[in-house]
C-alpha cells in the first residue's frame, strides 16, 4: 500500500467534519441508477436486435426484394426468431404500431437518419423526438454519430440532449458511432472501433453500437474503453452464413453484449434458421 505522510493531518480534519451519511447516499445512488430501464431490452443481460433503418440509410433498391421490403416480414423474424429489439424510424413504428405491439418485441426507435445520396461527410439530424418515441410505446431509442465527420459536433450535441432527456424519462439510449468522413482512413481499425466505443462511455450512452473489422483483440480493447456502456456490433453486408457464425462467436468472447443486425439476418434465404443460431450463440 501506498504511505501517506498526510495521513494523521486528513484523518484530524475528516473528524471536525460531519459524518457522512452512507445510507443516504446509497438510496441516491440507487435512484439514479433506476432511472433507466435496461430490462426491457436485455436478456440475461445480452441483446440480439433486428435493424431496420436500411430503407432510409441505403434506399430500397440497394437492400430490399419482393419480401423484405415489407416491415410485416421483419416483424414476423422479430417475433419467431426470439429477437429481443426491433429497430425502426418512427414513421413504421407508427404505421405498423397494431402488429409491432402484438409482436410483444420491444421497440426501438431511431431518432435520427440520412440517405446515401448526398456526398461529402455525413450528418443525420434528429428526426423524431423523445416524447414521440415514448408515444410510439419505444422501450430505447437510438440516435448514429459519424464521429471525424466535420459534422461531428451537431451529432455529438444532439446525442447528448436526446440522452439528458431520455434519461430523466428511464429509457435507454443506444448510440450507433461510426467513425466516417475523409478525416477516417480505416473505420474498423482498433483505434477506431474503440474510439467510437469510448464516445458511447463519455456521452453517456447505455448502449453503444460498433462496426467490427475481424480482430477479436481489436473488439476486445474497444469494450475496455466503452467502460460500464455496453458494445453490441453492427452485421455489416451479407456474408457466408459460415464466416458470419464464427465472428459472431469471436464478438462475444470479447465482451460485446450481443449483436443489433440486419442484412445478415432478413437477407438470408432462412432468416429464422440463422436467427436461431444467432440465439444459442448469444444466449447459450
Ligand atoms: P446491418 O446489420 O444490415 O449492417 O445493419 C446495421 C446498421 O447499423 C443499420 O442499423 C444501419 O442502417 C446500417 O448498418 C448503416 O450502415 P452504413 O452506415 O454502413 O451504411
Amino acid at each position: 500500500m501506498i504511505q501517506d505522510p498526510n495521513a494523521e493531518k486528513v484523518k484530524l480534519i475528516f473528524k471536525d467534519k460531519k459524518a457522512i451519511d452512507f445510507s443516504k447516499l446509497k438510496k441516491k445512488l440507487k435512484e439514479k441508477s433506476e432511472k433507466v430501464d435496461l430490462n426491457n431490452i436485455l436478456l440475461n443481460g445480452k441483446v440480439l436486435f433486428l435493424a431496420y433503418d436500411q430503407g432510409l440509410e441505403h434506399g430500397p433498391t440497394s437492400d430490399f426484394n419482393d419480401k423484405n421490403v415489407d416491415p410485416l416480414f421483419i416483424i414476423d423474424i422479430a417475433k419467431k426468431g426470439g429477437f429481443t429489439g426491433l429497430v425502426f424510424q418512427k414513421g413504421i413504428a407508427e404505421k405498423y404500431r397494431k402488429e409491432i405491439l402484438e409482436s410483444k418485441i420491444p421497440l426501438i426507435i431511431k431518432l435520427n437518419g440520412k440517405t446515401n445520396l448526398v456526398r461529402g461527410d455525413p450528418v443525420a439530424r434528429q428526426l423524431c423526438s423523445v416524447d414521440e418515441a415514448i408515444n410510439l410505446n419505444a422501450s430505447a431509442v437510438g440516435y448514429t454519430i459519424y464521429i471525424g465527420s466535420e459534422h461531428e459536433s451537431i451529432m455529438l450535441q444532439e446525442a447528448e440532449k436526446i440522452i439528458e432527456e431520455a434519461h430523466k424519462k428511464r429509457l435507454p439510449v443506444v448510440l450507433w458511432v461510426y467513425p466516417r468522413g475523409k478525416s477516417v482512413k480505416n473505420d474498423a481499425s482498433r483505434e477506431m472501433i474503440s474510439y467510437a466505443a469510448r464516445t458511447g462511455l463519455e456521452l453517456g450512452a447505455d448502449i453503444v453500437k460498433l462496426k467490427y473489422g475481424g480482430k477479436k483483440e481489436d473488439l476486445e480493447w474497444a469494450v475496455k474503453s466503452a467502460g460500464r456502456t455496453k458494445v453490441v456490433v453492427a452485421g455489416g453486408m451479407k456474408k457466408s452464413e459460415k464466416d458470419f457464425l464464427n465472428g459472431v462467436k469471436d464478438i462475444i468472447n470479447s465482451g460485446a453484449i450481443g449483436l443489433a443486425i440486419g442484412r445478415n439476418v432478413w437477407q438470408s434465404k432462412y432468416p429464422l434458421k440463422i436467427s436461431e443460431k444467432l440465439r444459442k450463440i448469444i444466449f447459450g
